[in-house]
């Protein structure tokens, strides 16, 4: 066999006994090892006696499968060294080609020739030739790994407000069930930086945060601790777990061989039947080790890539045409952020706090000439002022790591408040992402242009509309008012809006819904037509919404894995 393999190679391997090292079978195939591809595996595994075949892009970086990252010691004691680990995770999906001309360069350096109209760009590997600059998502990026984002994520999982579930087809009585199912999956917690068991505060900086806000800010702003994936840890308190698609998942060993994941393996394409071409007959994968295709046959295949992946294979199935809504009612979030230094007022409270006088007084003892009155130790704050109708955005008052937000030397980081508010987008059908290519006569697809993975190059078609670009505006207003409340702005981190696509809260893309026009999948993620074929992750949420979206995601999900148990208890009557 060719390490190629085209559809018609396909159909003739599945029909023959082959070698087995060319054929993988499991009842069920999950694209991605994310919290999603995790609900699925799990609930599957759990209710059924059905093999589950995991396939990851990325290898497996930590001995626990999926596991974050931020649970390593070293990070929860250096919070700003953990921003070089989320850089190095995070891969941008749509750059455009450089502008290459180097005015300083001399001698004989290499330059691109230039064109007829008097322009050179390089299209270096992986840059996107057919991408607008000012369509782009530019900030918007991937992660390949075993456990994708939920590798390096912040673990925030509020719960939409009203306002922001419109057009999600689950009914709200299933939806706040499959919440709270998720909420137990995630391991979300909202008191892991309030309160002991005693009843001592367990975080000096979270409380003062909270309790400053709560006094201070006008308005009903419902300001409460940010539910967070994350416990603190029983053996020792200083640190916490935060959740990964390991949490998830749970031991695999209790499924007794039942879950297989195979890593650095990308999932190329879904291979339709020859003459029904809503059923799908098997997989081909490129076992990218070795530097060949593979198939995989089962009798459900779960998309589960994320928010540009999962359209990104369909499309590569050549799919596209016959899923109008796929890739379209594209949101994201605007991100704004700034960090401030604590107020002298809030430092001198703390320092007379009777509560805390034992604990200041043990940290000065054994950190003379500390001016701070906080233990290195402590926890640090994790607030939100959730969505409301009158404020109609979602804001996180913490501290936290991310590509960007180090502080540095610039100050000493116990004083140090991050403010970051996530703002909507109007659902628009034409807000999008496309993946070039086309059909060949032989009615395969061909990619155009391709990313580094070889899969077809992510387009973006995205503009925020004059509504959203107001709504941002008030939401920086209101950012800055809650800012002056804490403290100075950092110099360096002043207000400011951040790169388009930062957010990494692409929803839309695949979104659930009735109307197979107007969307990719039923209320059950499986997609329009198809009896055997789901898609999940963020880009299955049909709605804008300023909450972060994991939580969201894997509610939806846990709808689609019951809708996979139903068809393979059918399938054994
Ligand atoms: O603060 C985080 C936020 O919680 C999140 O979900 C997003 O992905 O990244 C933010 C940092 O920019």
């Amino acid at each position: 066999m060719p390490s190629r393999l085209n559809n018609e190679d396909i159909y003739n391997l599945i029909q023959q006994p082959v070698a087995t090292d060319l054929i993988e079978k499991a009842d069920v195939v999950i694209a991605g090892s994310g919290p999603v591809g995790m609900t699925y595996a799990r609930t599957i595994l759990e209710k059924t006696k059905a093999t589950v075949l995991m396939i990851e892009v990325g290898s497996q970086d930590s001995p626990v499968i999926g596991e974050h990252h931020k649970n390593s010691i070293k990070y929860q004691k250096d919070i700003d060294a953990f921003v070089n680990v989320i850089k190095g995770a995070l891969q941008t999906v749509s750059a455009p080609p450089a502008d290459t001309y180097i005015p300083t360069l001399v001698g004989d350096g290499w330059t691109p020739p230039v064109s007829e109209n008097g322009t050179s760009t390089l299209i270096f590997q992986g840059s996107n030739p057919n991408q607008i600059r000012e369509k782009n998502l530019k900030a918007s990026a991937v992660t390949r790994t075993v456990g994708g984002m939920s590798t390096h994520w912040t673990c925030a999982c509020p719960t939409p407000h009203d306002q922001e579930i419109v057009n999600n087809p689950i009914p709200k009585d299933e939806r706040d069930k499959l919440y709270e199912q998720a909420r137990k999956l995630l391991n979300v917690h909202n008191d892991q930086y309030d309160k002991d068991s005693e009843g001592d505060d367990i975080s000096i900086r979270h409380n003062v945060v909270k309790k400053t806000l709560l006094e201070n800010l006008p308005g009903n702003r419902k300001i409460q601790s940010l539910p967070l994936a994350v416990e603190r840890r029983k053996d020792n308190p200083t640190y916490v777990t935060w959740s990964g698609a390991n949490t998830i998942l749970g031991d695999p060993t209790r499924f007794d061989g039942r879950f297989r994941l195979r890593t650095e393996t990308r999932f190329t394409k879904l291979v339709p039947d020859k003459n029904d071409p809503k059923k799908i007959t098997s997989a081909k994968l490129r076992d990218l080790k070795n530097d060949r295709d593979i198939i995989a046959m089962a009798k459900a295949y779960v998309i589960t890539c994320g928010a540009i992946g999962t359209p990104q294979v369909l499309a590569n199935s050549n799919l596209a045409t016959q899923i109008p809504a796929l890739g379209r009612y594209l949101c994201e979030q605007s991100l704004s952020f700034c960090q401030i230094v604590m107020k002298n007022e809030i430092i001198d409270y703390i320092d007379k706090n009777p509560d805390w006088k034992a604990r200041i007084e043990a940290h000065r003892l054994k950190h003379k000439g500390d001016p701070l009155p906080i233990p290195f130790s402590d926890p640090e704050p994790q607030v939100m002022i959730p969505y409301t109708s009158d404020f109609p955005w979602h804001c996180q008052i913490h501290r936290d790591a991310f590509s960007y937000g180090d502080v540095g030397p610039r100050a000493d980081a116990r004083v140090v408040v991050d403010l970051r508010f996530f703002g909507r987008q109007e659902i628009k059908k034409e807000n999008r992402v496309y993946f070039a290519g086309e059909a060949t006569a032989r009615g395969e697809w061909v990619a155009g242009n391709t990313d580094i993975y070889g899969m077809p190059q992510a387009t973006f078609e995205v503009e925020r509309s004059q509504k959203d670009k107001t709504n941002d505006q008030k939401m920086m207003k209101d950012m800055c008012a809650v800012a002056s409340l804490l403290g100075a702005y950092l110099p360096g981190s002043d207000p400011q809006f951040m790169e388009p696509g930062l957010a990494l809260h692409i929803t839309g893309t695949t979104r659930i819904g009735n109307n197979p026009q107007e969307s990719v999948a039923d209320p059950s993620s499986r997609v329009h037509g198809f009896k055997d074929l789901w898609v999940g992750g963020n880009g299955c949420i049909p709605d804008s919404t300023g909450s972060n979206p994991t939580l969201t995601s894997v509610m939806i999900a846990l709808k689609g894995a019951a809708a996979v148990v139903e068809l393979l208890n059918d399938s054994q009557k």
